[in-house]
């Protein structure tokens, strides 16, 4: 049995995609990311993020995991008949790993600049030049992935993977139309194609209803 700690159209929308494709019994906790975490949350969760999974495992352990490309990789490797990343040592696998980790430490973060400018600096008079370096990095990261999405149509050219689930959520942050994915043919192409799964419908229905 699973547990996710969620919010609505965040982070965790791939996880909850990827339990969707497993056809893994989970349940959904959500999470007040506006008010002050409780302390079992935040035990949890020490960055006080979403998401958190949690795995009562078929051996009696109980796994907490955090950051939602850990999480990914985990549950394609405990469900390897649901095709979420090709197999361990294979070069699929290697490209899957890089593209996880480009998106998590390299884009996310490019956002995070641009969302939350204000964190990036102690300088009050900073934060604007931060948010607007966010943008230029979202564009130059962005341009790069779009690259690697060519001829594509998904990351692993043919076979689908976490990778795009990934990309499918990051696809989501566009609030108030900012950094919009459709200046980039093939990244669009990609998140319209992974949005069409029955299983990220499914997901969908609960964040974006
Ligand atoms: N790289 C982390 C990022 C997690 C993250 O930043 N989640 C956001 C929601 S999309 C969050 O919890 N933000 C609350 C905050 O930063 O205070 C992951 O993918 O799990």
């Amino acid at each position: 049995m699973y547990h996710l700690y969620y919010t609505l159209e965040s982070s965790a929308m791939c996880c909850h995609a990827a339990l969707e494709e497993i056809g893994a019994d989970y349940k959904l906790h959500s999470v007040d990311l506006l008010s002050s975490l409780p302390p079992e949350y935040l035990a949890l969760n020490p960055n006080g993020k979403v998401p958190t999974l949690i795995h009562e495992r078929d051996d009696g352990e109980r796994l907490v995991l955090f950051q939602s490309g850990g999480i990914l990789l985990y549950l394609a490797d405990c469900h390897p008949e649901a095709g979420l990343a090709p197999p361990p040592g294979s070069s699929g696998r290697g490209l899957c790993y890089q593209w996880l980790a480009f998106l998590g430490e390299m884009v996310q973060q490019s956002y995070m600049m641009s969302y939350y400018p204000d964190r990036f600096t102690s300088n009050p008079d900073g934060v604007a030049a931060i948010d607007e370096k966010g943008g230029e990095w979202i564009d130059i990261l962005l341009g790069q992935v779009d690259r690697a999405l060519d001829p594509g149509p998904y990351f692993l050219g043919a076979e689908f993977s976490v990778c795009d689930l990934y990309l499918h959520t990051l696809s989501r942050w566009t609030p108030a139309g900012r950094h919009p994915f459709d200046r980039f043919a093939n990244l669009a192409r990609c998140a319209a194609l992974v949005n069409e799964r029955p299983a990220v419908q499914r997901m969908m229905a609960v964040h974006c209803e």
